[in-house]
């Protein structure tokens, strides 16, 4: 009897270090169904995939929030610390400086940034130290159960009728201005924008400040707030269309005069900006305060809204060594016996 041929299951589809998107996958989500971080998670896992991004090279880092619990539903292999409320800004830096090898990814929620959180952010958004931080804004503390955060809009309305009478804090706006070099907004239902950003984000050397617009369906999807799905997908107003060439594709950039330009990043690949109906040049740190000042309050303007990718990192203007200081054998971390017996000389 002859056997039946069977057809050869064909072989996944690999990235450039040979690693399929199931590589990048994480555990189960346990958000609730529709959860706009859950779409976040999504594009990080695609970014990552598409970008090459050796897992285990990578650092998870967040806050406490539903935004924050995120890091466990993306790239299993990485490394991950869930540090304390609004507090991971420092555990990023002292994994920035430890080990400089490592690619650092922060997820936070907006009450995680700008409510207790906005002291670290503040410091760590004028620092550029290499990091990619996500906020995942949807304008509420979603894991205390839907309670108004610094960034929701003033008017704004919650399911039990209460108006936010307070004026919201612009992330954006912030970090620019506090020095911050790759500054975006996207929303977390644009799979096509938010993946472009994400991408350039993991080439830009420095800190990489998103704010991700980002429904929740449970506390804020409802009539009267300005963070629903309904209402981004009506008033989203993309200053460009965004897209991403790696250093390692061919650059073939359509290069309609006058309608494109493009961004060439630190590691040689290429930020696109397509734009659309403003003249709008990412490079202009006064004008981007300027468009987003000038911006109505019923808009939101999406993209990347500043971009510097030559300006020196924590790391440079701190002289750091090129090897990890983790790695470095403890003699060399500490000074020889005579110098610090000169120092205490000097204190005599
Ligand atoms: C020091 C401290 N204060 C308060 C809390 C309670 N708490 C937990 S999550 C949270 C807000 C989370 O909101 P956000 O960062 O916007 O995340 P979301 O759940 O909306 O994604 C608060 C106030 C806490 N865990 N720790
Ligand atoms: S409560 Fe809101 S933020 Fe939290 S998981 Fe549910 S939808 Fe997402
Ligand atoms: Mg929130």
């Amino acid at each position: 009897m002859s056997a039946t041929p069977t057809t050869p299951t064909p072989a996944p589809k690999t990235n450039i270090i040979g690693l399929a998107v199931l590589d990048y996958r994480g555990g189960k989500s346990t958000l609730c169904a529709g959860c706009g971080h859950n779409a976040i998670s999504e594009r990080i896992i695609d970014a990552c995939y598409e970008m090459g991004v050796v897992p285990e090279n990578m650092v998870k880092l967040s806050g406490i929030g539903c935004s924050s619990k995120s890091p466990a539903y993306f790239v299993n292999r990485s490394h991950g610390f869930n540090a304390v409320h609004g507090r991971m800004p420092s555990i990023a830096s002292g994994v920035a400086l430890a080990n400089r090898r490592l690619m650092l990814l922060g997820v936070s929620g907006d009450g995680d940034t700008a409510s207790i959180g906005i002291g670290q952010f503040v410091h760590l958004m004028r620092r550029n130290l290499p990091v990619i931080y996500i906020i995942e804004d949807n304008g509420v503390y979603g894991l205390t159960k839907g309670q108004f955060s610094a960034t929701a809009d003033i008017g704004a309305k919650l399911k039990t009728g209460v108006i936010n009478d307070l004026p919201p804090i612009d992330t954006c706006a912030l970090a620019i201005q506090l020095g911050a070099t790759f500054v975006a907004r996207s929303f977390s239902g644009d799979k096509k924008q938010l993946l472009a950003i994400l991408k350039a984000a993991i080439a830009h050397r420095g800190t990489a400040m998103i704010d991700v617009i980002s429904a929740c369906v449970t506390f804020n999807d409802h009539e009267g707030t300005t963070k629903s799905y309904k209402y981004l997908k009506d008033h989203d107003e993309p200053v460009h269309e965004v897209g991403f060439v790696p250093r390692f594709e061919n650059i073939d950039v359509d290069y309609d005069a006058g309608t494109t330009a493009s961004v060439r990043m630190h590691d040689g690949s290429y930020l696109r900006l397509r734009k659309l109906d403003r003249d709008y040049d990412a490079t202009d740190r006064v004008n981007a305060l300027k468009v987003l000042a000038e911006t109505p309050e019923t808009e939101t303007l999406t993209g990347v809204l500043y971009i510097n990718p030559q300006a020196p990192t924590f790391m440079d203007v701190l002289n750091l060594v090129d090897e990890s200081l983790a790695q470095l054998p403890e003699a060399m971390l500490r000074p020889p016996r005579q110098v610090l017996e000169e120092v205490m000389e000097e204190l005599r």
